[in-house]
């Protein structure tokens, strides 16, 4: 049995076994299961996203702190507490140590899923839509930390760009300034998470997951060791009608000024606003999303093996 001391993360027997094959293996965040969706749909939610990363061929690797254990790959029954412990608190990369010493649960964000993926040796990562610069950031400094993270962070994490409760341009400018690059996938813009159009462009435009392997690649070659975001848009049938979005953010927006909401608070009470006031239709949005977000990461994860066996582990 190994042990934390001995090694940093504690991978599960499936997610050690792929890694020691050089299989393809992808990381998925934690966050989004206990702060991100509404329960009781979480769990099984939970569930279908490692399920889309298996028909696509990949190893799926959960990633939480479950009693103080930072584990890449979960079990059902560490799925569940996940889901449904009301002790689980959100993890981003400054909360880790706490958490661990503390033999806490904790759901990670993308900026704590990518730091404990990368120390298992995982390259890709999938997730929902990625933390950024918040709006009136110039007066509050909010911005998440996911970005900082992933701008040193040899992972390549697969999303839907941001949600538009951030201030897109600046996002990018940040990832921008942090050597992050930006790739649309069958896009040249970037996707608004419940919209496939943010407003903003991409500095690149990819079209297969064989592509966006080779870009790894490359990287690899030139020593560039900090992270890629690869952004996969919703498709025109699929995306949020734009006046119900539009609403819905504006609404949130002010009621979460009025209440108070603050720091890492604000982006689970913005994403609950949305589900509570949509009908079910954000649900719907995320959930696809992330499973088409699942299932491209995979099929990278695999184009990387073949390309690059050593890189992909
Ligand atoms: N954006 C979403 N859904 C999410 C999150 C962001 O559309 O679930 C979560 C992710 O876990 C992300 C985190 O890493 O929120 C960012 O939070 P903060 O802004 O507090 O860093
Ligand atoms: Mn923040």
């Amino acid at each position: 049995m190994s042990s934390v001391i001995d090694h940093p993360v504690q991978p599960s027997p499936e997610v050690a076994a792929a890694l020691a094959e050089g299989r393809p293996v992808v990381a998925l965040e934690s966050t989004i299961i206990s702060h991100g969706l509404p329960r009781p749909e979480n769990l099984t939610v939970a569930r279908e996203f490692e399920q889309a990363v298996r028909d696509a061929g990949a190893v799926p690797a959960t990633v939480a702190v479950v009693g103080g254990v930072p584990c890449v790959g979960l079990d059902d029954a560490a799925l569940e507490t996940v889901a449904n412990d009301d002790t689980v608190v959100k993890v981003s990369v400054r909360d880790l140590g706490v958490v661990v010493s503390r033999g806490g649960h904790g759901a990670t964000t993308v900026a704590a899923t990518a730091h404990l993926a990368a120390l298992a040796g995982i390259r890709l990562f999938a997730t929902g839509g990625l933390g950024g610069v918040h709006r009136g950031a110039l007066e509050t400094w909010d911005e998440s930390a996911d970005l900082v993270t992933i701008g040193r962070t040899p992972v390549t994490v697969v999303c839907a760009g941001v949600k538009s409760i951030l201030d897109v341009p600046a996002t990018l400018e940040r990832l921008e300034t942090l050597n992050v690059p930006v790739l649309g996938y069958g896009t040249d813009r970037f996707p608004g998470f419940y919209l496939a159009d943010s407003g903003s462009a991409v500095p690149w435009t990819v079209s297969s997951a064989r592509e966006v392997a080779e870009v790894i690649a490359a990287r690899d070659r030139l020593a560039l060791t900090g992270g890629m975001v690869v952004a996969q848009p919703l498709g025109p049938d699929e995306e949020l009608p734009r006046e119900l979005h539009d609403h819905t953010l504006t609404t949130g927006l002010a009621a979460a000024a009025a209440q108070g909401v603050r720091g890492k608070d604000v982006t689970p009470f913005l994403l609950a606003w949305f589900h509570e006031r949509t009908s079910g239709a954000s649900l719907a949005a995320n959930v696809l999303l992330v499973k088409h977000n699942a299932r491209l990461a995979a099929q990278i994860a695999g184009e990387l093996a073949a390309l690059a066996p050593t890189a992909a582990r």
